[in-house]
C-alpha cells in the first residue's frame, strides 16, 4: 500500500507499532492461537467453534462474538476459507466492519472558546493520565490548554495533575482537596474564558461508579458549566481501563445513564491480553471511541484508528517477523 507520509502521518505510524507490540502479549492473543491451532487444518464448522471459544476468552463477548462468527460461517460455506491465513484475514475484516463505526476522532472545534472537555470514570481507570496525554497532544498542536483540578477528594490528585500542567505548559485551576469540585470547575471556567483559552479540560473524582454521590457530584459539574455556557461540555469523555473486562460495559452505562457520555477513552491496552473488549465495547455501547493508551508517558496515546487497531488485534506480533 503506497502512501504519503507526512509528519503526521509519521507519528501515526510509530504509535501504530508501537500498539502492535504492546497490545499482543506474545501468546496471548489470537493470532499466535489461531495460526497454531490451525495450520494445516480444514476451516470448518468445528473449527469456528474453536475460534467461537477463543473470541470468549479474549473478551470480546457474547454479541460481537455472534455477529463475527456468522459472517465467517457464511465464508466458510461458500468454501472462501481453505486456510488459516485466509481466515485469519476474514476475522480481521469482521472485527473492522465493528470498530469502524466507533472510530469518529473529537473535533475541537474553535469556535467554542473554550472547548469544554469533562473527563469522568472509575478510580483508577487512567482520567488524570488522559488528561494529561492530551494536554501534551493540544499543546503540539499550539492549542491553549486550561486544566481544572476537579477531583478534590484527594490532594494527591490535585499535585498528580499540576504535574502534567508543568509537563504539558498547560495552566490549572485548583482549590484544596474537599473543596467543591463545581466551584473549581467554575471557577477554570470563567478563569478559561477570560483568558481567551481554546481548550478547558476538567478531571474529576471516581471512587465507586454506583455511588449515587459521584454520579449527583458529576451531574451538579455539568449544571454549573451549562450555566455558564449552554452548550457546554462539548464533550463527556469516560475513562475506561481496559482491564475491566465486561465490567467496563456496566460503567460506561451507568455513566452515560446519569450525565450522558459522548466519547470513550480506552487505556492500559499496553496491560492487558485482552485487547479484545475493545470490539465489545464497540459492539455494545456504539459510542465514539476517541482515544487509546497504551502505557503511561504521554507518547503512550493516541487518536483511535480501526484499522489500525484491528490489524494490530488480528495479526499480533508474530506475523510481523
Ligand atoms: N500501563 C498503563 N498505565 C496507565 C495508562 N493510563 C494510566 N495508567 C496508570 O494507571 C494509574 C491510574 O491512573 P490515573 O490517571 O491516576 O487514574 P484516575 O484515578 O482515573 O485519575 C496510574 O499509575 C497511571 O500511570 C495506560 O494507558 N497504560
Ligand atoms: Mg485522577
Amino acid at each position: 500500500m503506497a502512501t504519503t507520509i507526512s509528519d503526521n502521518g509519521e507519528a501515526r505510524e510509530g504509535f501504530f507499532k508501537r500498539l502492535r507490540a504492546k497490545l499482543n502479549k506474545p501468546d496471548t492473543w489470537l493470532s499466535y492461537d489461531l495460526a497454531n491451532l490451525f495450520r494445516g487444518r480444514a476451516i470448518d464448522a468445528a473449527a469456528l467453534e474453536e475460534l467461537e471459544t477463543r473470541l470468549l476468552s479474549a473478551d470480546v463477548g457474547v454479541e460481537a462474538t455472534g455477529q463475527i462468527l456468522e459472517a465467517l460461517a457464511q465464508r466458510v460455506a461458500r468454501k472462501e476459507l481453505d486456510d488459516v491465513e485466509a481466515l485469519i484475514d476474514a476475522l480481521q475484516n469482521a472485527i473492522l466492519e465493528i470498530l469502524d463505526p466507533c472510530a469518529k476522532p473529537l473535533d475541537i472545534s474553535a469556535s467554542r472558546k473554550p472547548f469544554v472537555v469533562l473527563v469522568v470514570g472509575v478510580n483508577g481507570s487512567g482520567k488524570t493520565t488522559t488528561i494529561g496525554k492530551l494536554a501534551q497532544r493540544l499543546h503540539a498542536e499550539g492549542k491553549s490548554v486550561v486544566l481544572a483540578a476537579g477531583d478534590t477528594f484527594r490532594a494527591a490528585a490535585i499535585e498528580q495533575l499540576g504535574v502534567w500542567a508543568d509537563r504539558t505548559g498547560a495552566a490549572m485551576v485548583a482549590q484544596q482537596a474537599g473543596a467543591d469540585p463545581a466551584a473549581v470547575v467554575f471557577d477554570a471556567l470563567q478563569s478559561a474564558k477570560a483568558r481567551g483559552t481554546q481548550v478547558l479540560i476538567c478531571d474529576t473524582a471516581g471512587r465507586l461508579q454506583n455511588q449515587s454521590h459521584l454520579m449527583d457530584e458529576l451531574k451538579k459539574v455539568k449544571r454549573v458549566i451549562q450555566r455558564v455556557d449552554p452548550s457546554a461540555p462539548h464533550e463527556v469523555l469516560l475513562v475506561i481501563d481496559a482491564n475491566q473486562g465486561q465490567n467496563a460495559l456496566t460503567q460506561a452505562r451507568e455513566f452515560n445513564e446519569a450525565i450522558g457520555v459522548t466519547g470513550l477513552a480506552l487505556t492500559k491496552l499496553d496491560g492487558t491480553a485482552k485487547g479484545g473488549i475493545v470490539v465489545a465495547i464497540a459492539r455494545q455501547l456504539r459510542l465514539p471511541i476517541r482515544y487509546i493508551g497504551i502505557g503511561e508517558s504521554a507518547e503512550d496515546f493516541g487518536v483511535f484508528d480501526a484499522r489500525a487497531f484491528a490489524t494490530a488485534l488480528v495479526e499480533g506480533k508474530e506475523a510481523q517477523g
